[in-house]
């Protein structure tokens, strides 16, 4: 056995990961594929590599040392499956099967459960970054035991992005399905990330009358900034790109309909599911759902005349669409983490936020300077209420909210649909408020179903005898 990690799936995934762990010193990579070209391929194109070419799974199990480590990257769903039942075949107990792909953290919860009968450590691993990150160095979320990730942790750091200060971009997130759940919400803020950067985008084009290329150099100017992530990066090249058929904008001649693979479903219908409200996430979500209901939208743009014209804006509508974007970011990022812990709290994962936000910093798509902030405030307080009650947050925030609000209504006045931006002020102002209309809910809860209150000045559970003399009865006495 010559191999000290093997990689099974090499498509665009696992053959840049492979590359990446037999470019680190003293790594041997066993390499398997359903379809021998793929490997042949591989090999072929990389003889520099120190690989280790498999025919079979049985070959590949031999050409690795104990215990065998090996990463899985092929499709999620039934073909993870089929590849866990192939290697717990040939393993043997104290081996460790790594499943890198996009699973659904449920699937991973019942995998390591199945493998774990069986003696092989199963670790659910989210993997950020796309085809360049697995090559050059992702962001890695692992969830499975901490006694396999002794002997994993090393190899993972070796390949990981490494953050400014040098740390590498992973960490034991927690036991058995943790690292996909972590990894699934850090798509649902990515959701939210892109969507606040296209609604700024679009009022910056349709309300400040600015084109593209100009927003393009907006967009940079912002990247030296507490914005600065690759997504601005990256939106900056998209803006600048002129279409070589038309000579337009490119943003101009693409299909104004967002696809989505399902992760920001899955983000959304958990924190639903966890009592969550993540509004900003739902919203992005929602918004790429809108954006591909073209029937509905051509019938329904087919019944407006006349749309508003663009409100009057100041020389302050740049900085201002600025501020609104970074106030909106911190909401989108507050209730990512709410999602994160009470996942945590739900599925008995110890969650560390700060170690999270750590390796967010390089490697994957939402990859910021920001992230350090997060790290900074999950540092001062581990248990904080929610990172808006930071008191760096909090005084972001409260500083941005004139901004904020300016941005709202000149977008709703403008008849600009903004939300993203919209729904993360009503949150802001909703969980900061002192008092909510819920108090008129329960009594109308209570008026038609009998469901009860609290009043806010004894203890105890009252219902109104709203079809009687309408006096008040104490119901749990
Ligand atoms: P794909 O998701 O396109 O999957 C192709 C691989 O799955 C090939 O190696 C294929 O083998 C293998 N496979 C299939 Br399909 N069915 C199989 C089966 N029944 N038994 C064994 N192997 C089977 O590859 P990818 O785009 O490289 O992504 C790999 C994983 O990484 C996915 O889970 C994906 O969600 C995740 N991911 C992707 C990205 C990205 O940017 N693309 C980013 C982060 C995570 P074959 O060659 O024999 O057909």
């Amino acid at each position: 056995a010559a191999a000290n990690i093997g990689v099974v799936g090499l498509a665009v995934m696992g053959s840049n990961l492979a590359r990446n762990l037999a470019s680190r010193e003293g790594n041997t990579v066993a390499v398997f594929n359903r379809s021998p070209e793929r490997t042949r391929a591989l090999l072929s194109e990389h003889p520099e590599a120190e690989f280790v070419g498999t025919e079979t799974v049985q070959a590949f199990a031999d050409a690795l040392q104990r215990p065998r480590t090996a990463i899985i990257m092929v499709q999620a769903g039934a073909a993870t499956d089929a590849v866990i039942d192939q290697l717990t075949e040939v393993f043997e107990p104290g081996d460790i099967i790594v499943d890198g792909g996009n699973a659904l953290f449920t699937d991973t919860i019942r995998r390591e459960a199945a493998v774990r009968e069986t003696g092989i450590h199963f670790v659910g691993a989210g993997i950020s970054g796309g085809e360049e990150g697995a090559l050059n160095g992702p962001s890695i979320m692992p969830g499975g035991s901490a006694e396999s990730y002794e002997t994993l942790g090393p190899i993972l750091a070796s390949i990981a992005a490494r953050a400014d200060d040098g740390e590498p971009c992973v960490t034991h997130i927690g036991t058995d399905g943790a690292g996909h759940f972590v990894k699934m919400v850090h798509n649902g803020i990515e959701y939210a990330d892109m969507q606040l950067i296209a609604e700024s985008y679009d009022l910056l084009r349709h309300v400040g009358g600015y084109e593209p290329a100009q927003i393009a150099d907006i967009f940079t100017e912002w990247d030296s900034g507490e914005l600065e992530s690759y997504l601005i990066q990256i939106t900056a090249e998209v803006l600048r790109q002129v279409d070589a058929e038309t000579g337009k904008p490119l943003v101009d001649v693409i299909l104004d309909a967002a696809g989505m693979k399902g992760t920001g479903t899955w983000t959304v219908q958990q924190a639903l599911a966890l009592g969550v409200p993540a509004t900003g996430i739902a919203e992005a979500v929602f918004a790429r759902g809108v954006s591909g209901r073209a029937d509905q939208r051509a019938a329904v743009r087919a019944t407006i005349d006349a749309r508003p014209q663009p409100a009057d804006v100041g020389d302050t509508f740049v900085d201002d669409v600025r501020r609104a974007l970074y106030s909106s970011k911190v909401i989108a990022y507050a209730q990512g983490f709410d999602t994160i812990l009470a996942g945590g709290a739900e599925y008995g994962w110890a969650l560390d936020p700060g170690a999270i936000a750590k390796i967010w910093r390089e490697g994957c798509i939402i990859r910021a300077r920001f992230l350090n902030t997060i790290a900074e405030a999950y540092s001062r307080n581990r248990r904080l209420e929610s990172l808006i009650a930071d008191e760096f947050f909090a005084s972001a925030v409260a500083d941005g909210a004139p901004a904020w609000r300016r941005v709202v209504s000149v977008a709703a006045l403008s008849g600009v649909p903004a939300p993203a931006f919209s729904s993360s002020l009503s949150y802001y102002d909703s969980i900061g408020a002192e008092r909510l209309p819920a108090a008129l809910v329960q009594g109308q809860r209570d008026f038609f179903g009998a469901h009860t209150y609290r009043r806010n000045d004894r203890d105890g559970i009252f219902h109104t005898l709203w079809s009687g003399d309408r006096s008040e009865v104490r119901t749990d006495a």
